[in-house]
């Protein structure tokens, strides 16, 4: 048969129309799999009850702009057992529903749809759901698909938002909140669903404001892979422990980043340095620790409440305060890295993997100074001229020019100097790459765009740095274990004793270090000589430099970003049973005329048999904060709390994991992401840990 021949034969073959189709075993599984609804979802008819032992703080701003919707309290969805026939019919009356993904994507999304669906369509058939495409976008442009059982059946327990997309774009004028409200009224929309996070609810809430007297409704639901949307009430009772989309995110970064542990420990010739997502907060480093107890992990809300007590205790002599010693600075930073480095080696470990949070930039004093100056800068030129920052000056240099300009002297409200000569100076000091970076363009909110920053590289080039200056001062250097250097001696002919008390540190340690003056080839010599090892015109013997040159270290690194990999992952079982509930919720809630409430599941720390479904009030979540310059009415940002169990925990045990002595490491293999199976964990590892009670 000729190639051609052996083309058509295999081209034609059913194996391979099976194997290539575009559905794989695993998506078909997927598809089929069915989550579990929390019981309460099968009763014949709903209704809410108001909780309002759950009480929260009112931000008097909130309370101004938020009128209609700032008295909500918590919503529980309980059984109706004694509902009427006129209220079952109006419990199942025909529907029109509006939903849209707002953001960035969180495996989980598709779930959300699926049970606002089967919920609407359970009740009536007839009832119908909107998807709006490409996030607000569609809103205001009126772009939508009707979602059909077979585009929900298409996409169930799959990953991404691709069913109707997403967008980033905010709606924050009237014309535009003008224009979403027509858009709803056109399709008679009893109600909208906004999927998405902190800035989306906060969105939800001034649609919903908006909307109050057309009489349509706005229902949130938590979504977000950083893990920043968690609720308590004023009592500190856990209301939302977690968004949906965090535990797969965590759970497929994890897995990457086991993986390469086992290269690290394997080839040991790199130090793995991986930056995961979570623009501010940094739940998924710490959960990503959990996992995997890599070796060192920074967890961004700790760094910023550094202090440096030495710097302050030398004040304190001379009875002054050091302000610098608050906060910690990029070059502190890298002395912490170089530390866990050097310490490693010293052990034979020149390898390892770290983890750095995305938003660690905004935990560094220095930087965050320059985030906020530039922040405000770009917002004034925007409004003063009425032109865009970036379109004004495209490339670096002129947005540099630019700045060396206002230096002298652009002024804040209170007279203050925004961006001085001093600050020019400091900027100039960076490397381009990293000034770009501090000069992205903002988002759609007014957040900082963390993802579009080298950060790992302004750090690492740092740590190179000085790594370069310890290896010179003969304080970097590679720990040889001494039962290796002693057969490899020995079976060179050489008394491995005789050359140990010249070349070690501490010749009887279990890892041997090579003194810190012996840096060369040199000042190898010198050593031998001065011990009388060596005659002053002898070569070295072959097998000692063979020692030194493997206790010199060569710092390896390889960089690895993980955020959208796992924010476009398929979810969990967690995430699945989680999502698919929440749309659930959201319908219930909907239905029962809520509006700017967020849908959430309460006790998801504990067993799914205890899950709640509730509506939390979105505008008592809110606070002012810096955005574009000036401060706007958000939902605030749950970050890392130092006091949790969960950090606790990783901090007792940080030491273990960075494994700077002779022991093996800890590596821990959390395993792929699964749906279903016996060997899966149920949670992320942080909420389990901090379910449990201190004090019991
Ligand atoms: P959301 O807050 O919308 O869920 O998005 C979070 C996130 O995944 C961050 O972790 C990351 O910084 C950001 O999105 C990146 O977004 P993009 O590159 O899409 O602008």
């Amino acid at each position: 048969m000729g190639a051609k021949e052996v083309r058509k034969t295999v081209l034609n073959h059913p194996i391979t129309d099976k194997i290539t189709a575009s559905a794989s075993p695993e998506a078909i599984e997927r598809q089929q799999f069915v989550p579990k609804r929390i019981k309460i979802f099968d009763a014949k008819c709903t209704q809410l009850s108001e909780q309002p032992q759950y009480r929260f703080g009112m931000n008097r701003e909130a309370k101004r702009i938020l009128p209609d919707i700032i008295n909500n309290c918590v919503h529980k969805v309980i059984e109706k057992s004694d509902a009427s026939m006129a209220q079952k019919k109006a419990f199942c009356k025909r529907r029109h529903i509006g939903v849209v993904f707002s953001g960035g994507p969180a495996p989980g999304g598709h779930n959300v749809i699926a049970g606002l669906f089967d919920a609407l369509t359970a009740c009536n058939p007839e009832s119908r759901l909107y998807g709006f495409i490409l996030g607000s976008d569609g809103l205001l442009e009126s772009r939508y698909v009707e979602i059909t059982k077979e585009l929900v059946d298409a996409h169930r327990n799959m990953g991404g938002f691709s069913m109707i997309k997403t967008g980033r774009t905010k709606i924050d004028t009237s014309e535009k909140m003008n224009q979403a409200l027509k858009t709803c009224q056109s399709l008679n929309l009893e109600g909208l669903v906004v999927i998405g996070g902190d800035d989306s609810n906060t969105n939800a809430a001034f649609l919903a404001q908006h909307f109050t007297a057309a009489g349509i409704r706005v229902i949130g639901v938590p979504k977000t892979i950083d893990g920043d949307i968690q609720v308590s009430s004023d009592d500190g009772t856990k209301l939302l422990a977690v968004p949906f989309g965090f535990h797969s995110a965590a759970r497929a970064f994890s897995q990457n980043i086991s993986s390469l542990t086992s290269d690290a420990a394997s080839d040991i010739k790199y130090w793995h340095v991986c930056k995961v997502m979570g623009r501010v907060a940094s739940h998924l480093a710490l959960e990503t620790a959990l996992q995997t107890h890599v070796n060192l992990v920074f967890i961004g809300e700790e760094l910023a409440e550094y202090v440096d007590k030495e710097r302050l205790e030398k004040a304190k002599q001379t009875g002054e305060i050091d302000y610098t010693a608050y906060g910690i600075t990029l070059r502190h930073l890298s002395r912490i890295i170089c530390d866990a480095i050097v310490r490693r080696a010293a052990f034979g470990k020149n390898y390892g993997v770290m983890v750095i949070p995305e938003g660690i930039l905004e935990s560094i004093n220095e930087i965050q100074v320059f985030i906020i100056k530039l922040n405000k800068i770009i917002a004034d030129f925007n409004t003063i001229h009425d032109l865009d920052f970036h379109r004004s000056f495209p490339t670096l240099n002129e947005k540099l020019d630019y700045l060396r300009r206002i230096s002298k002297g652009m002024l804040d409200r209170n007279g203050f100097p925004i961006w001085n000569l001093r600050d020019d100076e400091l900027f100039n000091q960076l490397p381009e790459f990293f000034q770009a970076g501090l000069l992205v363009e903002r988002d759609f909110h007014g957040n900082f765009q963390f993802s579009q920053v080298r950060t790992e590289k302004i750090i690492m080039d740092m740590v190179t740095e000085y790594l370069g200056a310890l290896k010179e001062q003969g304080i970097y250097k590679i720990g040889i274990a001494r039962s290796y250097y002693q057969s490899f001696m020995a079976s060179r002919n050489l008394d491995p004793d005789l050359y140990a008390a010249a070349l070690f540190t501490d010749p009887s340690a279990v890892f041997l270090l090579v003194k810190p003056r012996i840096i060369s080839l040199k000042t190898l010599k010198q050593a031998l000589v001065s011990e009388a090892l060596l005659g002053k015109d002898d070569e070295i013997p072959g097998p000692v430099t063979e020692i030194f040159r493997r206790s010199e270290p060569r710092f390896k690194i390889q960089t690895h970003f993980y955020g959208y990999d796992g924010r476009g992952g398929d979810p969990t079982g967690f995430d699945c049973h989680y999502s698919y509930n929440l749309g659930l919720t959201a319908f219930h809630l909907m239905a029962h005329g809520a509006t700017g409430q967020m849908a959430a599941i309460k006790n998801l720390e504990q067993s799914f048999e205890n899950w709640e479904p509730i509506g939390i009030p979105i505008a008592r979540l809110m606070h002012l904060e810096e955005r574009k310059g000036r401060l706007e009415l958000v939902m605030e940002k749950s970050m890392v709390d130092l006091s949790s169990n969960a950090f606790q925990v990783y901090k007792a045990m940080r030491k273990k994991w960075m494994a700077a002595g002779p022991e093996e490491d800890h590596y821990r293999k959390p395993g792929p992401v699964r749906f279903d199976g016996k060997a899966e964990e149920d949670r992320p590892i942080t909420l389990v840990l901090n379910a449990i009670d201190k004090d019991a």
